[in-house]
């Protein structure tokens, strides 16, 4: 098998001389897996879930007081991976850093499988937009107790947690406590984001009117050479992005487990007292959109962004004009609506090939955005089969 796949990529990729790379992992679908392939990933994530966490993880941004969990006892090496994804919230989203960190951290996230989880299949993803058309029954949510993914929405007596497939068991998130994987489908969650004003604009949107084939093709078809508008239309509020995370609820939409704290249910898209402040909303439902993925549903965020960073592959290889395209900030200003629309990926200082890729001490240093331009290349040396 993996001889028969080179020589399509081969044929594929002829003129790339392959930029050093000795080997090329071509990622493939989740439903391109085989049973097995399916039991070793589940395997290999649920090892990592059981690998202490490791101690040279720090916090570079770490604004803890408003928005996320502090390392605990039950921290896992698996538990790391979400903790750097929330700690550097706010400098991955909505900044130039945005699609090639999250490239940069799901092959890390790869990396670590195989390194310290023996893990030895490819990163897989998991193609929303052949779901749109009904993501609550589509065929990925497998009931099977080693190679399911389980089910879109949890036990509603046991708040949402996933009571089916592989990481029904054996599996526990420490962030923001100690919590089962948690999922709660919601075809229109953007109802609870009615006091933040502008960001959106059709609160009864069902999401996933925003991933369809369509939509997602006429995207990668459109914004020759822009990537900042190519950037705010995956990842803006209402987008794709964001829609594929609010949709199933619970952990990928940062949704708190009924024990958090109260500084988590402050911070989530859900109506308390607080609410009764639009200011608060504002402020808080928009950070909350732009931490969407703060929590701990690694296990799902691996699949869903792997997604992302394909589509923004397509895109680069779509047209000569993208694939070298950049042009983005590295500070995050979606303080107002206005500001949004001045800096949709970041206001100045603004970044280059030449920004180095921040590591919160368990990613590997010195990584450039250069170095994760093309996947094809020497460093990241993986490539998608379509
Ligand atoms: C739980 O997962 C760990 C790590 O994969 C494994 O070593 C252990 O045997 C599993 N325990 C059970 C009860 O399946
Ligand atoms: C997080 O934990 C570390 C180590 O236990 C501690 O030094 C630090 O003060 C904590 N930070 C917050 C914001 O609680
Ligand atoms: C969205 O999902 C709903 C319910 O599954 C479905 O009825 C609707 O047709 C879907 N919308 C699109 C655009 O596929
Ligand atoms: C899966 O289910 C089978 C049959 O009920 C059981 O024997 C096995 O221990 C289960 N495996 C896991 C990992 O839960
Ligand atoms: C650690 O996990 C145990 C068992 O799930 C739980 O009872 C305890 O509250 C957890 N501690 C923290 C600090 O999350
Ligand atoms: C689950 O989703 C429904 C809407 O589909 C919502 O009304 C409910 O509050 C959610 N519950 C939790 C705990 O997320
Ligand atoms: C295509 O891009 C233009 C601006 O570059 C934008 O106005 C339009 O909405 C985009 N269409 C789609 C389908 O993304
Ligand atoms: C591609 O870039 C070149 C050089 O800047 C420009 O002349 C051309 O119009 C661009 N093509 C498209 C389709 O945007
Ligand atoms: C955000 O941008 C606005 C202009 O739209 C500017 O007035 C404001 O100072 C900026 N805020 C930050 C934190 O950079
Ligand atoms: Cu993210």
């Amino acid at each position: 098998m993996t001889l028969l796949i080179p020589i399509y990529v081969f044929a594929a990729f002829a003129s790339t001389a392959w930029g050093g790379c000795s080997s090329i992992e071509v990622r493939r679908e989740w439903r391109e897996f085989t049973t097995a392939e399916k039991t070793t990933w589940i395997d290999a994530v649920k090892c990592m879930a059981h690998l202490p966490h490791d101690d040279s993880l720090y916090s570079s941004v770490g604004d803890f007081a408003e928005s996320f969990a502090n390392i605990t006892s039950n921290s896992s090496y698996y538990d790391d991976y979400a903790y750097v994804h929330s700690d550097l919230n706010p400098v991955i989203h909505f900044t130039g850093l945005f699609f090639p960190f999250h490239r940069y951290f799901v092959w890390s996230y790869t990396q670590a499988l195989k390194s310290r989880c023996d893990y030895n299949g490819v990163a897989p993803y998991w193609d929303w937009t052949i779901d749109s058309a009904n993501v609550l029954e589509a065929g990925i949510w497998s009931d099977d107790n080693i190679s399911g993914l389980g089910q879109a929405v949890g036990i509603s007596d046991n708040d949402f947690v996933v009571g089916t497939g592989g990481f029904s068991s054996n599996f526990t998130l420490a962030y923001p406590v100690s919590h089962g994987l948690r999922r709660n489908f919601t075809l229109q969650p953007y109802i609870n984001f009615a006091s933040a004003g502008d960001f959106f604009p059709q609160l009864d949107l069902d999401a996933n009117a925003t991933f369809t084939p369509e939509v997602i093709d006429a995207a990668i078809a459109n914004y020759t050479g822009d990537y900042k508008g190519f950037q705010r239309f995956i990842e803006g509020f209402e987008g794709p992005h964001g829609s594929v995370h609010e949709i199933l609820g619970g952990d990928l939409a940062g949704y708190c487990p009924e024990d958090a704290s109260e500084s988590c249910f402050e911070n989530e898209p859900s109506p308390t007292f607080s609410a009764n402040e639009p200011l608060f909303w504002m402020h808080h439902a928009v950070s909350t959109l732009s931490s969407h993925l703060t929590g701990p549903p690694y296990t799902l965020i691996s699949n869903t962004i792997q997604m992302v960073d394909r589509v923004w592959w397509k895109w680069q290889n779509a047209h000569p004009n993208n694939t070298n395209a950049f042009f983005g900030g590295s500070v995050q200003n979606i303080t107002t609506y206005a500001s949004y629309l001045e800096y949709p990926n970041g206001a100045p200082p603004y970044l280059s090939m030449k920004s180095v890729l921040p590591t919160d001490g368990i990613l590997a240093g010195g990584t450039t955005l250069a170095d994760v331009w093309k996947t094809e290349a020497d460093f990241l040396c993986y490539t998608y089969a379509s």
